[in-house]
């Protein structure tokens, strides 16, 4: 009876601990539907500034140089170190979200100069802010021409009402349907973007450590300087009905890349990013980093 008793108790605990093996390595695999890991995305806490830098595009104001900086971009789709440093930095008040980019560039060099010229194909740097029903892009040159567009997930643009305001029309030759870059199966489907919106308020400045468009020199490199009114944010805010200004602790997700005319070293991709997106497309909101506005 004893031994009946110890092989039950022996065959139970076989089954028992085959279970949890068993049950270990059977979790199904979730296959994502997005380019980037999550493991991999950038987390980064934006700090409370008492004082507003002087948006004139030099980075030497105090809470710049107390300011995190992120790790340096890497390339856009193979997640790999790139040639040039380039690095962001996010600061925050009750007013504006404050940015910066510091941009080394031996040769800094720009073409285009007017509003929502195709700024992407200069060197330039880009700016995407995520809200639950569209997001925002922005892109900046050496030239301190800027290019935005806003856009909205079809679906919500429909159904949360933007479709019904009137800075929103969709005839409008400057609202297009817009599917991605390289990432053409977002489980959202496509967006509508509206290239005649801009931000309100924003400021923005650049300065040029070097000579611009002067080859001759070995520059140091351009930096950019960025004050966005939480107000102009309310439109992204309004899909799930966030805090603008946010709350401390509050997360926001948005995109820091940069994108260059030329590929250095041959196999580079042309485009460097603080958060990898594994994939050639920047319009991918799941891909980008964490903000989180401490106090
Ligand atoms: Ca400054
Ligand atoms: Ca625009
Ligand atoms: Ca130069």
């Amino acid at each position: 009876m004893k031994r009946t008793l110890y092989w039950i108790i022996a065959a139970l605990s076989i089954v028992v601990i085959f279970g949890f093996i068993t049950a270990e390595g059977e979790w199904p695999a979730v296959q994502s539907p997005f380019p980037c890991n999550d493991a991999d995305i950038p987390r980064y806490q934006a700090a409370y500034t008492k004082q507003k830098p002087v948006i004139d595009g030099k980075l030497n104001d105090a809470v710049w140089k107390n300011a995190l900086r992120s790790a340096p971009f890497r390339d856009l789709i193979k997640g790999t170190k790139t040639l040039l440093d380039t690095r962001a930095a996010v600061i925050w008040d009750e007013e504006f979200l404050y940015i910066a980019y510091w941009i080394e560039e031996p040769d800094v060099k720009a073409t285009l100069k007017e509003r929502d010229a195709p700024i992407y194909n200069d060197n330039d740097v880009e700016l995407f802010i995520a809200g639950s029903d569209g997001y925002y892009e922005f892109e900046i040159n050496a030239y301190s021409t800027i290019y935005e567009v806003l856009f909205f997930w079809e679906q919500e643009f429909t159904r949360k009402g933007y479709a019904q305001m009137a800075e929103f029309n969709r005839n409008d030759p400057k609202a297009r349907e817009f599917n991605g870059v390289g990432f053409k199966t977002h489980p959202r489907g496509k967006r509508i973007g509206f290239w005649n919106w801009d931000f309100p308020g924003l400021e923005k400045a650049v300065f040029v450590e070097g000579t611009l468009n002067d080859h001759r020199d070995k520059d140091k490199g351009w930096t950019v300087e960025l004050a966005l009114p939480w107000k102009g944010l309310e439109l992204l805010a309004k899909g799930d009905g966030r805090s603008v200004p946010p709350k401390p602790g509050d997360t926001w997700r948005m995109d820091f890349s940069r994108f260059n005319t030329y590929k250095a070293p041959q196999d580079d991709s042309g485009g460097w990013a603080w958060s990898s997106h594994g994939v050639w497309d920047s319009h991918v909101p799941e891909c980008f980093p964490f903000i989180r506005f401490v106090e």
